[in-house]
């Protein structure tokens, strides 16, 4: 009976895991692709696991025989032996081996290029821990969110500010590392309009796990929309708090790392904070982005993203409320 009870918590707390693990949504997944590029990773995904499958049912299957079956006679002729290591040990492996290597390179082949000339081209830069976009053409700049339109391919060049990133979007397109003093370049397209989750791929220091980015395809109209929303300079203050805000940030440390276009901010050490109100996040991904949770961040970030690069802002409370209120006003 106790061991009955053990054997059904058991299965209770292995359900509440798988629970939580299905709750997880924020964990995207390459067996769910959108785009071209990840449609290849996944095929590859499924037909090494079939093979794999294949490969362990036969093993399963020998290593059975070989207990159930009696040996009928004690004499093996060494011949015999050493035929079935041939065949089963090398040729079949390497025929196998073989054909997943050509699947491969013909993969990457397939997917370097993009079947249709990229329409747009995208400057990615990696920093410890955020992400930068440029749009080229354009005076677009935006941080942890890159927007393009659907059904477009876009190139994209990626650099890094400091140290080696890697820039993965699970379902849109394998990973593609950031390396110092190079620009590697790659593309992507997305097939379905969406918010697809991206993410930094090679340890890169304290908050590598928070080092998200958004990819946000959009319909070709309402892509446009929104990129001629960005190129715009920063709203003017309209609110006496909006306007104290403005004056603190241009006049105080903010200033000197971060860039609101339209005003005398053009710091360069953060991100671009011209349209911060539109975004639904802050901080690479880690928190949303509201008047509470952007109060909290810059009044000390550290608690937040410890060992993140902005340090501890000294602010008084009404210069606080000031700088949030003319922040959120930047849509
Ligand atoms: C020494 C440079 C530096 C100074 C000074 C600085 N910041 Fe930052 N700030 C950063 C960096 C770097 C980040 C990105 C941190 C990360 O996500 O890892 C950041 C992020 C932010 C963000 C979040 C932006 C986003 O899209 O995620 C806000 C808002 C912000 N800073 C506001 C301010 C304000 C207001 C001040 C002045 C009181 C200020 N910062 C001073 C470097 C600085
Ligand atoms: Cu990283």
């Amino acid at each position: 009976m106790r061991r009955c009870r053990r054997l059904l918590a058991g299965v209770a707390a292995t359900l509440s895991v798988e629970a939580l693990v299905a709750g997880c949504d924020r964990a995207p997944s390459t067996l769910s692709p959108v785009g071209p590029k990840s449609d290849f990773t996944t095929w590859a995904w499924w037909g090494l696991f079939a093979v794999a499958a294949f490969v362990c049912c036969i093993i399963i299957g020998l290593t059975v025989l070989a207990g159930v079956v009696r040996r009928r006679s004690t004499k093996v002729k060494t011949g015999e032996g050493r035929t079935f290591v041939m065949v089963c040990g090398v040729i079949l492996p390497g025929i196998v081996f073989a054909g997943v290597f050509a699947l491969s390179v013909g993969g990457l082949v397939a997917t370097s290029e993009p079947s249709h000339k990229p329409a747009m081209t995208v400057d990615v830069v990696g920093h410890q821990w955020w992400w930068e976009f440029h749009y080229q053409g354009t005076s677009a700049v935006t941080a942890n969110e890159l927007h393009v339109p659907v059904g477009t391919s876009v190139e994209l060049r990626l650099r890094t500010h400091d140290v080696i990133h890697s820039f993965w979007i699970p379902q849109v397109m394998p990973k593609m590392d950031l390396l110092p003093r190079r620009i590697n370049k790659t593309w992507l397209s997305v097939d379905h309009p969406g918010t697809y989750r991206g993410e930094c791929a090679e340890y890169c220091g304290v908050q590598h796990a928070h080092m998200d980015f958004a990819l946000v395809a959009q319909s070709q109209s309402d892509f446009r929309s929104w990129l001629q929303r960005q190129e715009q300079d920063a709203a003017t203050p309209t609110t006496t708090s909006e306007q104290q805000g403005m004056q603190f940030f241009t006049s105080a440390s903010c200033s000197t790392c971060h860039t609101i276009r339209g005003t005398s901010a053009h710091g360069q050490l953060g991100p671009d904070l011209t349209h911060v109100g539109s975004r639904p996040s802050l901080a690479a991904g880690l928190i949303p982005n509201d008047v509470g949770h952007m109060s909290g961040w810059i009044a000390n970030s550290q608690a937040v993203k410890p060992g993140n690069l902005m340090p501890p802002q000294h602010l008084s409370p009404s210069d606080l409320h000031d700088v949030v209120a003319y922040l959120q006003s930047l849509k």
